[in-house]
């Protein structure tokens, strides 16, 4: 049950500032997630793609992230982001409200409080998306699951998330 409020508080604090459609999203996690580029993600693709981009964080290999180590990643990407962000009070406005989140993020998804993040945590929140994408939950996200989540944003039971 925490870890399900957790999450929601999670959703509700990430929703606000960079909220897209459900479907597009969709769209966006096939492109990113395909791995073997047949069109669709299967849960352990995946698996295989979050595992790895778990070692990446992982900056000293213990198998467990910090907050820097967590946050830090994602920094790298974030200023990547942000360069298209040509007006610098924007950027700046930006980067803090982001970074902020990201802690957020971390405190959130470590699940035991114990300040270190595991892959079992990490991975929470990595099937609650997986889920979410997965409309007809087939346990693979295809095409048709895009078109499903487009059909329910214009019956407006569809809503908006964004990748933790
Ligand atoms: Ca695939
Ligand atoms: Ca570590
Ligand atoms: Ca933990």
């Amino acid at each position: 049950m925490k870890i399900l409020t957790g999450l929601a508080v999670l959703m509700v604090l990430t929703a606000g500032s960079q909220a897209f459609a459900a479907s597009h999203q969709t769209t966006i996690f096939i492109e990113e997630q395909d791995t073997n580029k047949d069109g669709q993600v299967t849960l352990a693709e995946f698996d295989v793609e979050r595992a790895d981009h778990f070692k990446r964080m992982d900056a000293n290999g213990d198998a467990s992230l910090t907050e820097a180590e967590y946050v830090g990643e994602y920094e790298a990407r974030l200023n990547k982001q942000l360069e298209s962000v040509t007006d610098a009070e924007k950027k700046k406005e930006q980067y803090q409200r982001q970074m902020r989140q990201a802690k957020v993020r971390f405190g959130v998804l470590d699940t035991n409080k114990d300040a270190a993040m595991t892959f079992e945590e990490y991975q929470v929140s990595g099937h609650a998306m997986f889920n979410r994408h997965d409309a007809d939950k087939s346990g693979i996200i295809t095409a048709k699951d895009v078109e499903l989540l487009t059909e329910q944003k214009k019956d407006k039971k569809g809503d908006d998330f964004v990748n933790p």
